[in-house]
This record gives C-alpha cells, sequence and structure tokens, in this order.
C-alpha cells in the first residue's frame, strides 16, 4: 500500500496535553537523541522526510479552555490533533509511511484521522488500527474516570464519542473516522468498567494479556492479522505501557504484568512481515517519570520502532 515503501515520514509530536503529567512532551527528542532516526536511514536505508523540528504548536493553543463534558484541555488536545492530521495526511498522501513520535496517546487522534483519509483518498481502502495498550484508551467523555483526553482517542476516532463544536474534535470528517471492526487490540489489563461494555456492546476484537498467557504471543497475532484481513492497510499505535514496567518503566500510567521486550517487538515485526504498514505511533515515553528507568524506556521505544520497520529479521 505504499507507493513509496523506502521512504518514512516522521512526525515529532511533543504534546502532554492529553493527560496530567508533564514530561512525556520531551520523548521525541529522546528518541531522536538515542539515534532513531540514525539507525532508520542508516541500518534499515530509509528515506527520512522530517522537518528536523519537534512540534510543541505554540502558536496553535488556545488561551482559554474550561473542561467540556468533563473532558480536560479539549480545545488544545483538539487544536494540536487537528494539525498533526494534516501532517500525518501529507506524508501519508505521497505514498510514505508515517511516522509519529508522541507525545501523549491523545495525538493518535490526530495520526489516525490523517493516514485513514490518506488511504482512502489514494487506495480507496478503509485502514485498520492495530491498538498495542495496556488500556482500551475508548472512553467516552461521560465515561472516562479521569477526563484525561488520552483514555479517548478511540472513541472520537470511531463516533462513539462525537462533539458537535468544531473546535473540541468537531472537525473529523466522515473520510477520517475508523470502522469498529477494523479495530484490534493487543495487551490490555487496565480497561475502565464502561469501557468493557462498548467493546463487547460493538464487538470490538480485543486480545488481552489473559488471551496472550492462554495462547501465546504468535497465534494472538496471528488472530489479530486474520481478523482484519491480510489485505488491510495497517496503522500501528504503539503505547509503550503495553510492555511490562520492568521493560518501560518511564511511562505514565504502568500497569504490572505486560508484555515483554520481546514480545513487544514480535507484534511489530508481525506487521512488518505482513508488508501492509501504513502508518505507526509510538507515544507515552516520559523520561522524567522514573528518571533512573528513563534510557530503558528510550531504548524499548526505538526498538519497537526500529522492529515495526523492518529491523532484526534475518
Ligand atoms: N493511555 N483508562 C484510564 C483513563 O483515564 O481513561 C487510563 C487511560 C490511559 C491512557 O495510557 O494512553
Ligand atoms: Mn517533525
Ligand atoms: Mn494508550
Ligand atoms: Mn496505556
Amino acid at each position: 500500500f505504499l507507493s513509496k515503501p523506502n521512504q518514512l515520514g516522521l512526525v515529532a509530536v511533543g504534546f502532554s496535553g492529553g493527560q496530567g503529567k508533564p514530561g512525556v512532551e520531551s520523548a521525541p527528542l529522546a528518541l531522536i537523541e538515542a539515534g532513531l532516526i540514525d539507525q532508520l536511514r542508516d541500518d534499515l536505508g530509509y528515506e527520512i522526510y522530517h522537518d528536523e523540528k519537534v512540534h510543541f504548536y505554540e502558536s496553535i493553543l488556545p488561551a482559554s479552555d474550561p473542561d467540556h463534558r468533563g473532558m480536560k484541555k479539549p480545545r488544545t488536545v483538539s487544536a494540536v490533533t487537528r494539525q498533526l492530521s494534516q501532517q500525518v495526511y501529507d506524508h501519508a498522501k505521497e505514498g510514505r509511511l508515517a511516522l509519529t513520535l508522541g507525545g501523549d496517546h491523545s495525538i493518535a487522534i490526530g495520526s489516525i484521522s490523517g493516514s485513514a483519509k490518506a488511504i482512502r483518498e489514494r487506495l480507496g481502502r478503509e485502514i485498520a488500527v492495530i491498538w498495542v495498550d495496556a488500556h482500551a484508551d475508548i472512553n467516552t467523555p461521560e465515561l472516562s474516570p479521569s477526563g484525561n483526553i488520552h483514555g479517548m482517542p478511540m472513541a472520537f476516532l470511531t463516533r462513539l464519542a462525537h462533539e458537535e463544536k468544531e473546535d473540541i474534535f468537531g472537525w473529523l470528517q466522515d473520510d477520517q473516522i475508523v470502522n469498529t471492526r477494523k479495530l484490534v487490540y493487543i495487551g490490555l489489563r487496565d480497561v475502565d468498567r464502561g469501557e468493557k461494555k462498548l467493546l463487547r456492546d460493538n464487538g470490538i476484537k480485543a486480545f488481552s494479556m489473559h488471551d496472550i498467557d492462554r495462547y501465546g504471543i504468535g497465534r494472538v497475532v496471528e488472530m489479530a492479522l486474520a481478523h482484519i484481513g491480510n489485505d488491510t492497510p495497517i496503522h500501528l499505535s504503539f503505547d509503550v505501557d503495553a510492555l511490562d514496567p520492568q521493560w518501560a518503566p518511564s511511562t505514565g500510567t504502568p500497569v504490572r504484568g505486560g508484555l515483554t521486550l520481546r514480545e513487544g517487538d514480535f507484534i511489530c515485526e508481525c506487521v512488518h512481515e505482513t508488508g501492509n504498514l501504513v502508518a505507526m505511533d509510538l507515544v507515552e515515553v516520559n523520561p522524567s517519570l522514573a528518571a533512573p528507568g528513563a534510557a530503558e524506556t528510550i531504548r524499548t521505544g526505538c526498538s519497537l520502532v526500529r522492529s515495526a520497520l523492518g529491523d532484526t529479521l534475518l
């Protein structure tokens, strides 16, 4: 599905407004300083399209941003993701693989809406989303226990949550929306009550840590890929907290009992092997949390991205 399989469009998103803990905005620079871009260019042979900056979107942030339907910083997250949507769209429409380095997971509202629209226009196809996370991030504003929008992106992206106000995600158009049948989760272990009901009522496919223990990661990935179909463009949205805190301690909402580094890399490798990857997010690395583990978490993040882009296969 990539018309230029060798070209990678990178967007570095220094954004933390989808949750309350500062520090996650510094992850893109930390990943780049750890050598990620050089590795993708020199070791994996990608031609990298990058504007050489981390975006903080200062000039488009609203002056005042009161809560709305319980959401915290709704206009800020909306404005940033709307801009990011265009940035990812611009890469994906050129046939490049679009890599978004976050930032908290609210930014997936931008990256996924952008790739969904570009793939529809370029190929007339719906994308599938593989969401690897300890959390389902599909709370509607009313269901959310926290009001943090990083727990809501899949609700807005599937229209399970909808808001008319243009400046609070009302900008999301039909061609930017994801079909619930094309969404699959891997790694879940901390899903809110309301989210569980949403997943059940809408028949959304989800593989929890329990499923991974039962079937093994190999069969789980096989089943996940079978669910979306073997001829479907894939957007991989990878929250580093899917991994056990042992491998990724520096993240805002760590949950014990997660994936090993190898299981995480394995998921990414299998997605790469399909040849259908069109976009990836790597989010929720927060170097200022559990600071002694920050270097390890950054290394983990780099490893996941490299694996999804074709490293480690012989
Ligand atoms: N993430 N379900 C919780 C909430 O506040 O909605 C946690 C969300 C975590 C989000 O890790 O990207
Ligand atoms: Mn950039
Ligand atoms: Mn997440
Ligand atoms: Mn998470």
